[in-house]
């Protein structure tokens, strides 16, 4: 096993430089990024993971930007993973994120990083999951993951969070109808983005005609929380510290009942699950030579094996190449 020792103590020195190395390594599934984790793991849990999901344009970047600032007051040192931002790159920067976030980067205690990378080795919610890793072994106090709201990975990736906030926005449409169930019910927190438009009211009464209806039982926590809604207008800050509070407040819950760890453990399940599945089809692409898989394929479409027999052959070699 390589020895890591020099690359964990540069990167606990809060290098980013070393961070970003570290990140690309696991990101990219570079030689030895596995043994890189293994060796980071012991430096992590201390961090607090914040999942922010929304609309394109709700404003999320401009969100996180207005949370990273008030932590920075608090002296904590914050970690920002951007996942499959729907504006380009140029440069390494997002570009609608590049001035607003441009404040930060005299600052060494904000680190952003993008991933554009639908499709990506390890799968979208895998390579968060591991990227969040690594910061968090880097030593910040605070990760805030932001997503676009639409899909199931964006569901998987909020599920690595401590907090999920959701954020809305007025006169979208149906307005909350439109947003998918599943995300509505991944919400700690609910954040009306844009309230100096008109329709933040309508927004918050249709989240309350939501919340009545669904008990938080049913939320996949089932931890009784009732979503409280902050109002916010991030482009000038309004509603940030109410914001903050509401989180410290969610917090405060989960440690009064003492659910930090259970969440933990549900988070953990998800993904040892993900990281098993990962692990196993790996190991069956290598047991099958290139184009097998075409060649099994033809060979069920033509009736000439049944796909049962096969998978359980398949499986079976697994276990024994392993032993
Ligand atoms: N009027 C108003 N505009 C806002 C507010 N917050 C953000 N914006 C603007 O909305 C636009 C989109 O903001 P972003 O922060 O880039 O939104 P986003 O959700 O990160 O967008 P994507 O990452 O592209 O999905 C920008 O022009 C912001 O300046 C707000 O509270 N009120
Ligand atoms: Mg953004």
């Amino acid at each position: 096993m390589p020895d890591f020792q020099p690359l964990i103590k540069q990167l606990r020195s809060g290098d980013a430089r070393t961070l970003a190395r570290a990140i690309s390594m696991v990101e990219n599934r570079s030689p030895g990024w596995a043994e890189l984790l293994k060796a980071l793991f012991p430096q992590t849990g201390h961090a607090r993971i914040l999942g922010l999901t929304g609309a394109p344009g709700a404003g999320k970047s401009t969100l996180v930007d207005q949370l990273a600032k008030h932590y920075r007051k608090e002296n904590r040192t914050v970690g920002i993973i951007a996942v499959d931002p729907t504006s380009p790159y140029t440069g390494g920067a997002i570009l609608g994120d590049r001035i607003r976030m441009q404040d930060h980067f005299s600052d060494p205690g904000i680190y952003i990083r993008s991933m554009a990378t639908r499709g990506s080795l390890g799968g979208l919610a895998r390579t968060t999951a591991d990227v969040a890793t690594v910061m968090d072994a880097s030593g910040r106090d605070l990760i805030m993951i932001e997503t676009v709201g639409v899909g199931q990975d964006e569901v998987d990736i909020v599920r690595l969070a401590d907090v999920t906030v959701v954020i809305l926005v007025p006169g979208m449409g149906d307005d909350v109808q439109s947003i998918k169930a599943g995300i509505m019910e991944i919400a700690d927190i609910f954040v009306i983005n844009k309230s100096d438009r008109d329709g933040a009211e309508r927004v918050e009464r249709e989240i309350r005609a939501l919340q009545s209806l669904a008990i938080r039982s049913d939320h996949f926590r089932g931890d009784h929380w009732t979503p409280p809604i902050v109002k916010t207008v991030a482009s000038d800050g309004t509603g940030i510290s109410q914001l903050a509070a509401a989180i410290a407040d969610y917090e405060a819950y989960l440690q009064k009942e003492n659910l930090t760890l259970q969440h933990n453990i549900e988070n953990w399940q998800e993904r040892l699950i993900e990281m098993l599945r990962d692990a196993l089809l790996e190991k069956a692409r290598e047991q099958m030579e290139d184009g097998n898989v075409a060649r099994y394929a033809a060979e069920v479409a033509e009736h000439k094996r049944d796909p049962y027999t096969l998978v359980e052959e398949l499986v079976g070699k697994i276990g024994k190449a392993d032993s």
